[in-house]
């Protein structure tokens, strides 16, 4: 008699980013060891009843616990935000260590580990931010630390205490280029956006729905043509995050027309929100919907939709940044509402991506299930180093599982697990939520949050798997663990 499995997920509808097939799912250390039918023996059954299953999320853009500058704070740490992935169907996220301008990278990634440390409920890996590219960052820490598993960096071209400068960028990218990693860039011109925010607060237009005035779609446009002419100078991959609509997009199509490696991220404030939700009057109400790049119409929503749609998006992720409307450290620094260039960037969303994009996206026909798979889980974690240990249902991948419940459910903010007081969602009628979170095997959401601090763990990203040419030495394979 061979040992009982852990645990079996009894009839599943098994979607991938390439298939879908009927099977059953035997588990045991916390990965997948079999697939098929009358599996034999396990300590623990679960009923899929034909319902759909899809390897857990990956939400490769969201902000936890990050050090802000003044008297402002981030509202989710590791607690708290992997607790709302988790209850969203998400089973790895990939946040951020932020380099400060004086400071060393290296210690940032130490300080940010500690912040993790025996917190999250499901498993997180680094992408690293560089806002101070130092020779010795340059030659020593970023090729020390993508040696050790932290392979993607985040490149800001605005935000005073963030940006880099053309030259920097191009040292930051011959470094990605020389290592194998991969850079990602925060593409919008600071000076346009200084001198647009100026003449705003002149005329004494402060309130929130100038931001989006203040960030219009050509300072997206123009910086993310200089990024991608950056990138083809010193001949790497980029991949361009958080892109707002059709401006930004042309530029994608372009150079992915001329053969550049030029990948792309959009987020649901793209497909969901439009700049009215930063206001129609001067209310503060709109500080809610306040994030960088701004969302923009319902004409560039539909542009948003067919890159979704038809491949030009590689990565659907939340851009999760949240900062509450109450007390003195989110949205109102201090307790004031002050004028709209001071309001923290950033919106919650790390537990909606995946219920808006399978109810919006897969139920509501305009995508297929595999592309909604691809997009928020396979693609990411093949972009990240992390395929296929992570993003997909295989044999010898983690247990990261999600069984779909296809039923109406209305967005309620008091019905999230983040530590945010509203959602940008509310009230929204969806399709479909996730039932059930299985984490390496441990259910961590089933209707009702299961505690599970400190299961997850630190994620080593390989290198990406995802670009054509990749080098051989990137091709992951699940490792003995
Ligand atoms: N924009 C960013 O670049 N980061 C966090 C949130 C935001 O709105
Ligand atoms: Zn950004
Ligand atoms: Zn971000």
């Amino acid at each position: 008699m061979s040992e009982p499995f852990d645990l079996v997920i009894q009839n599943a509808h098994v979607a991938t980013a390439s298939d879908i097939f009927d099977a059953d799912i035997a588990v045991t250390g916390g990965r997948i060891v079999r697939l098929g039918k009358d599996l034999g023996a396990a300590r623990r059954i679960i009923d899929a009843a034909g319902r759909v299953v899809t390897p857990g999320g990956v939400d490769a853009h969201c902000h936890l616990d990050e050090i802000m500058s003044g008297p402002v704070r981030m509202a989710d740490d590791f607690h708290t935000g992997t607790r709302a992935a988790a209850c969203g169907g998400t089973t790895t996220v990939i946040p951020f260590a932020a380099q400060q301008k004086g400071h060393s990278l290296s210690a940032a990634v130490q300080a940010y580990r500690q912040r993790a440390a025996g917190k999250a409920h499901v498993d997180y890996a680094f992408h690293l931010i560089v806002t101070d590219p130092t020779p010795a960052v340059l030659q020593q820490e970023l090729p020390a630390l993508i040696a050790e598993g932290f392979t993607s960096f985040k490149i800001y071209m605005t935000y005073d205490d963030m940006k880099l400068d053309d030259g920097q960028i191009l040292d930051v990218l011959s470094v990605a280029k020389a290592h194998g990693a991969l850079a990602m860039l925060h593409a919008e011109n600071a000076d346009c956006i200084q001198w647009l925010t100026r003449r705003l607060l002149q005329a004494g237009q402060t309130a929130p729905r100038f931001h989006a005035q203040a960030r219009p779609m050509l300072v997206e446009r123009e910086a993310t043509h200089r990024a991608i002419a950056l990138a083809e100078l010193v001949d790497t991959p980029i991949l361009i995050v958080h892109v707002s609509g059709r401006e930004a997009i042309e530029q994608i199509r372009w150079a992915r027309a001329l053969g550049l490696s030029v990948l792309a991220e959009t987020c649901p404030q793209y497909l969901f929100l439009t700049a009215d939700d930063l206001g129609i009057d001067d209310s503060y109400h709109g500080a809610r919907c306040v994030c960088s790049p701004p969302p923009r119409d319902a004409a560039n929503q539909e542009v948003v939709w067919n890159g979704v749609r038809d491949g030009l998006f590689t990565v659907f992720s939340s851009d999760h940044a949240p900062f509450r409307m109450d007390g003195t450290v989110g949205k109102r620094p201090d307790g004031c509402e002050v004028s709209f260039e001071r309001i923290p960037n950033g919106i919650p969303g790390i537990e909606t991506r995946l219920p808006l994009l399978y109810s919006e996206g897969v139920l509501a026909g305009r995508i297929t299930l595999q592309r909604f798979v691809e997009l928020t889980s396979t693609n990411p974690a093949k972009t990240y180093g992390l395929h296929p240990r992570k993003g997909s249902i295989a044999i010898g991948s983690d247990a990261d599982l999600v069984i779909w419940q296809e039923a109406p459910c209305t967005v309620r903010n008091t019905r999230l697990h983040h530590n945010v007081d509203y959602t940008p969602y509310e009230g929204m009628q969806l399709k479909a939520w996730p039932a059930l979170t299985l984490s390496r095997g441990e259910v961590v959401w089933d209707g009702a949050f299961h505690d599970h601090s400190g299961h997850g763990q630190w994620l080593r990203c390989g290198l990406p798997t995802i670009l054509p040419n990749a080098p051989s030495h990137a091709r992951n394979v699940i490792q003995p663990r």
